[in-house]
């Protein structure tokens, strides 16, 4: 049955009419600036939509503290809290790692074939404002319920050498549960 068909026919059985809102849904998050302490400051959005070639990811972020690339994923858990380990404590850790549901525990990047949440690198422009479009090409609209999205302070070279951080992007700086 297509999407449409089907569509129709929950429609049917609901007995309501807004059947286009249910197969063009996407999902978005609010952004925070997240430190030790937990969330802070709203930054804009993230929006999340499904093409034919992929999940289609639109930031409309603004007041961004650094201009460049910044390493983004999804991560596993809807959650942007802090966590402590010891005195050292952790903006984001709540969201726990990369969104790897076959677990492959590679970090490849979006076109590769490990962590399923890894996304291209946002653009912040030097007013702060980050507003350009990026596309993943193996994750869908499906996929992102219960998780959260990250952008990190520096940009991601998809470099997966152990712990090595920076090769990830770095700490964890802004974050959104996805709904
Ligand atoms: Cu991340």
């Amino acid at each position: 049955m297509s999407i449409r068909t089907r569509c129709a026919a929950i429609a049917a059985a609901a007995a309501v009419t807004a059947c286009p809102a249910v197969y063009a849904a996407g999902a978005s998050a609010t952004l925070h600036h997240i430190t030790g302490e937990g969330e802070a400051e709203s930054v804009g959005t993230i929006r999340f939509a499904d093409s034919e070639h992929g999940l289609i990811v639109t930031p409309a972020l603004h007041d961004l503290q650094s201009r460049g690339l910044h390493g983004t994923h999804i991560h596993a858990n809807a959650d942007c809290g802090a966590t402590r380990m010891g005195d050292h404590k952790m903006p984001g850790g709540a969201a726990g790692g990369h969104y790897d549901p076959e677990q492959t525990e590679r970090h490849a990047g979006p076109y590769g074939d490990g962590h399923l949440g890894d996304l291209p690198n946002l653009t912040v422009e030097a007013d702060g404002s980050a507003t350009t479009p990026v596309l993943a090409p193996r994750l869908t609209v499906s996929d992102l319920a219960g998780r959260a999205v990250m952008v990190h302070a520096e940009a991601d070279r998809y470099d997966d050498h152990g712990e090595h951080h920076h090769g990830k992007g770095g700490v964890r700086m802004y974050c959104g549960v996805i709904e």
